[in-house]
């Protein structure tokens, strides 16, 4: 039913998204794609928080799988809860540039460096391998121009309602990590979409697909792909639902932006569109009565060459 094809290989091995209803079935094997870097745990996330030293003797395992067939055995490493992981030293795959590690469970790129901690669980981090002939396309969420047409996109805050550019936060102080120094957020109100019209130069299936987000005002929020929809083309891409945990608080530390690698998707010769949609009337926080990630930028690792004609970038003058 999907056009939308995960991939199987990448995905998989990339614990992608396959979730669901009826997409498809997460296989193996890992060509690899990943992400860069973030990922993951979202957990302590406190931002800029300092590191402990890593123990070496925890009380959860850290498994970091390479992640290809013939590649070096699986590493463990045990710490406890909120210590650091510590970063390993980057692995290199003949044919493969290396993309960060994802988490196994929901796609996201470990960030050793600003939220180098665990749940209080064991973790699996694969190895994410983009190919050599892929590149990566980068498309800023703020240059959508739905956010900025006619009167402006309606949205809302923790403390009543904003419009149009308004919606586009700065990441001043730099400790956000958004791509391209702005973001767009306040899509708390049901319906509220970002569309972004893509043009490839050629069909292509298994076009890896991440995006990277935030969050804020609430501590803990589960995204599903009930909730917040991502549609490629109309057809919803059924990724594996993620969380953000230890948000901080409303004028509180910054939550930085990580990637998240949702799936493989197709894209057809000219026009594709990527829609991010809020759906739900999960209150968030305040006044913000619907929940939704804050939203830096997708991220495409393709053959063809994809352009956004329409983009914006007005929006950010
Ligand atoms: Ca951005």
């Amino acid at each position: 039913m999907k056009k939308v094809t995960l991939f199987p290989l990448i995905l998989s091995a990339l614990v992608l998204a396959s979730c669901g209803g009826g997409n498809n079935p997460d296989t193996s094997k890992a060509t690899g794609l990943t992400t860069q870097d973030k990922s993951s745990d979202t957990s302590h996330a406190t931002g800029l928080t300092t590191p402990n030293t890593q123990a070496t003797e925890g009380a959860y395992k850290v498994t970091f799988d390479y992640n290809y067939e013939g590649g070096p055995a699986s590493e463990v490493v045990k710490v406890n809860a909120f210590d650091a992981v510590k970063k390993p030293a980057d692995p290199t795959r003949t044919g493969y540039r290396f993309g960060g590690w994802m988490k196994e469970a929901d796609g996201h790129i470990f960030d050793f460096e600003n939220m180098p901690f665990l749940e209080d669980s064991d973790v699996t981090l694969k190895a994410f391998w983009i190919p050599d002939s892929l590149k990566e396309t980068v498309f800023e969420a703020e240059y959508c121009a739905c956010i900025t047409d006619g009167l402006g996109m309606q949205g809302s805050t923790y403390s009543g309602g904003t419009q149009g550019k308004a919606l586009i936060g700065e990441d001043v102080y730099g400790d956000y990590h958004a791509s391209n120094d702005f973001f767009v957020h306040f899509l708390y109100m049901k319906g509220n979409t970002l569309t972004f019209d893509l043009v490839a130069d050629k069909a292509e299936e298994n076009v890896v697909f991440a995006i990277r987000l935030s969050a804020e005002y609430r501590e803990t929020i589960e995204i599903t792909n009930e909730k917040w929809k991502v549609k490629i083309n109309d057809e919803a891409l059924a990724y594996k639902p993620f969380t953000f945990r230890h948000v901080p608080p409303q004028g509180g530390t910054r939550y930085p932006f990580t990637d998240y690698v949702l799936g493989n998707i197709n894209l057809k010769e000219g026009e594709n569109k990527i829609e991010l949609i809020t759906d739900n009337d999960e209150l968030l926080y305040g006044t913000a009565a619907s929940t939704a990630p804050m939203i830096d930028c997708l991220k495409m690792y393709s053959g063809n060459t994809i352009t956004w004609p329409t983009a914006k970038e007005s929006n950010i003058d």
